[in-house]
């Protein structure tokens, strides 16, 4: 490892301002305990409401940034480079900040009308319901990575937030490209079941250069709903997955379906044997809020990957990692530095 930004990220930056909600909170803005959708007009008064009506926590998101973050928390300093677009306001300084603190180095593009990105976090019990506003983070173009190029020809791997697939398909194909061409890493998260539902035509775009895949297991099964593969079954999905033709050819795809406490499944392409490896426990008294950890588990495995390490190790990396940011507030890292 050099510290020559060899991950980049791309995704929404967004600030997640984050309450404990009751049912009656997401009965108002028909909201599901446990999802992230996108704001519609209906659900647009959220976030005053939480603001005067509930105490609010504001954090650092987006999920790919929240992923940027973690890797760069375990990697040494200068490896980790995020874009995205925020807008001219206090959001988006705090979003730089939450960077700081942990040496990622983001590269927003500056939208000039658009406000940066927000997103509602709804906490009841165990749950979290997110819905985001996504405003400036759905200015993104791929012009912008364009004039980034330098950026993206320095990164030896890519990691690519679903959620950007609402966003701008042509900059997360040019990334893909780029990465088949030069035989470079191309990794990206399903991150919602709605990103399979709904925007499975632009998910089917990026499948041919997916080195890396990674899901929850709810996410997995949407995927396999939506492709009618008539099972829910996660190693068969995950296997499925596996084996969808592929770009480069010099690379096998690797799927990564994580299942909150249960083993994290993996399947190899070619590979008849699907693995399951076991998450890092943790007590039920040290669990502060699980927001991100799925982000983090991504964070972690990519900061294996960027390492060259074994792909136990990388997902041991990425489970310890999730169990960090397990203990602490909203998507973030504990502070001073825990080492692997
Ligand atoms: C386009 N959407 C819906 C989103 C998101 C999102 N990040 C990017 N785009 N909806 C929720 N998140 C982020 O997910 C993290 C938890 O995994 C939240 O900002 C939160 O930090």
């Amino acid at each position: 490892m050099s510290g020559q930004y060899e991950i980049l990220c791309l995704e929404n930056p967004l600030l997640d301002i984050q309450a404990v909600g009751d049912e009656k909170l997401l009965q108002k803005y028909g909201l599901k305990s446990n999802d992230a959708i996108l704001a519609e007009e209906k659900h647009m008064g959220l976030y005053e409401d939480l603001f005067e009506n509930y105490k609010v926590d504001l954090n650092a998101g987006g999920a790919a940034q929240n992923t940027a973050r973690g890797a760069q928390y375990v990697l040494p300093a200068d490896s980790v480079v995020f874009v995205g677009c925020v807008g001219k306001d206090k959001y988006a300084e705090k979003l730089v900040e939450a960077n700081k603190k942990v040496g990622l180095r983001a590269v927003y593009r500056y939208d000039d009308e658009q406000p940066t990105g927000r997103c509602g976090v709804i906490i009841t019990g165990h749950d979290r319901s997110m819905c985001t506003d996504l405003a400036a983070a759905n200015c993104y173009k791929v012009e912008h990575l364009k004039e980034n190029w330098d950026l993206v020809k320095q990164a030896k791997i890519y990691f690519v937030g679903g959620y950007h697939l609402t966003v701008s398909v042509p900059a997360i194909l040019a990334l893909a490209e780029e990465a088949a061409a030069e035989n470079k890493t191309f990794m990206l998260s399903l991150s919602a079941p709605f990103i399979c539902q709904f925007f499975k035509d632009q998910l089917d775009q990026t499948s041919p250069y997916w080195d890396y895949v990674v899901g929850n297991e709810t996410e997995a099964r949407a995927f396999a709903a939506a492709h009618d593969l008539n099972t829910e079954d996660i190693p068969t999905i995950a296997k499925h997955m596996a084996n969808l033709p592929k770009k480069n050819t010099q690379r096998k795809r690797t799927v990564i379906v994580t299942q909150g406490t249960e083993p994290t499944v993996i399947a190899v392409q070619g590979d008849d044997d699907v693995k399951t490896f076991p998450v890092h426990v943790i007590g039920k008294d040290e669990i502060a809020d699980t927001t991100g950890a799925g982000d983090a588990f991504a964070g972690g495995f990519l900061a294996g990957l960027a390492k060259g390490e074994s792909i136990e190790k990388c997902v041991d990396m990425g489970s310890w990692l999730a169990k960090l940011s397990i203990k602490e507030l909203g998507p973030a890292y504990p502070f001073p530095k825990q080492t692997y």
